[in-house]
């Protein structure tokens, strides 16, 4: 008989399967079959799939996938190493959550805007969380302050915490209630401290930031979802440097700026790219400072598909 599983990791060729009705946890993997149909991607089954599977072997534990049910959403990057091919980092999310830092290490506005574009492009909620406020003093709370209102100005919900220090960390598991979050950032933002704020039985590892000497390197390292509390699933991604890298094509960039797209609409031509046109509204929404400089400078960035992914 077939029954219906969440997948909560993947270890290359095995899944490990949650049954949400029984709590039973299983090891999982792809019928043959099922493996011919999906193409140009590297993972045909990504952690947040829900799948159908049959029981292979009691004794062990295993199941066969045989199938997977539609995703309602999904988030994608290129394949590290074939171009034509992406990876699917997570599948059937309810919210993103960016975790940001201001300082050790900085998290470049050039680099929230190009995961914002992604979340945009895959249609994800996303909320900003700016973490380590213990760390802040008057002059970088204001700073700060600043950052939040740019994004709260123009639809992103954001929440300034600290994990460490446990500030303001009610709020933030509220917005996690019931939901499959992809919690996201940096490595050395705090991510780990974060989720074992939220789930102390969880253990994950944390680390100095002074020892992240390989940032530039590729993780191999798989994605994995844990359950916080009944039906509050987050999901650690590492590796996320390569999120930034999607593929939006230059006329449909501003797309995918919420705050652009608005404006655009009353430029004098339909195809303005908001740099160099007469009459273009966003220009001048960015001189009256309607939008924001840094937003636009990372939409030219973008635009020129100049690497500000740090
Ligand atoms: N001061 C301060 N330090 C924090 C806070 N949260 C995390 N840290 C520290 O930041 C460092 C990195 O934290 P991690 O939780 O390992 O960071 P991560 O985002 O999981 O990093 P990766 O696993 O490499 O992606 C550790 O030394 C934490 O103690 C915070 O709110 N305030
Ligand atoms: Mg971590
Ligand atoms: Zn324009």
């Amino acid at each position: 008989m077939c029954e219906i599983g969440l997948v909560m990791r993947s270890t290359g060729l095995w899944y490990d399967i949650l049954n949400e009705e029984t709590g039973q946890h299983f090891r999982g993997r792809l019928r043959g079959k099922l493996k011919l149909k999906l193409k140009k991607v590297t993972n045909p089954v990504a952690v947040g799939d829900c799948v159908e599977y049959e029981l292979e072997n009691e004794s062990e534990n295993t199941v066969a996938i045989i199938n997977i049910l539609p995703r309602t959403n999904f988030i994608a990057r290129k394949a590290v190493q074939k171009a034509k091919y992406r990876h699917i980092i997570a599948a059937n999310l309810d919210l993103a959550m960016l975790v940001v830092t201001l300082a050790m290490p900085r998290t470049s506005t050039g680099f929230i805007d190009r995961f914002l574009v992604s979340a945009e492009l895959f249609d994800l909620p996303t909320i900003l969380v700016f973490n380590k406020l213990d760390m802040f003093d008057e002059e970088a709370l204001e700073i700060l302050d600043n950052y939040m209102a740019m994004y709260e100005q123009i639809g992103y919900s954001c929440l300034k915490i600290s994990a460490l220090k446990n500030q303001n960390m009610e709020a933030l598991e509220k917005m996690l209630e019931g939901k499959k979050t992809l919690i996201t950032g940096h490595s050395g933002v705090g991510k780990s401290t974060l989720l074992n704020r939220l789930s102390p039985d969880l253990h994950l590892a944390t680390h100095e930031v002074s020892t992240f000497a390989n940032k530039g390197v590729h993780t191999t390292t798989f994605a994995e979802m844990f359950e916080i509390k009944p039906k509050t699933y987050v999901i650690d991604t590492p590796g996320i440097k390569e999120l930034g890298l999607v593929d939006v094509e230059q006329d449909e960039l501003a797309d995918y700026f919420p705050e652009i797209r608005e404006v655009a609409e009353n430029c004098k031509f339909y195809n303005c790219t908001h740099i160099h046109e007469p009459h273009c509204q966003v220009i001048e929404a960015v001189r009256t400072e309607e939008i924001a400089l840094s937003r636009y400078k990372n939409y030219l960035s973008m635009f020129y598909g100049e690497d500000n992914r740090r």
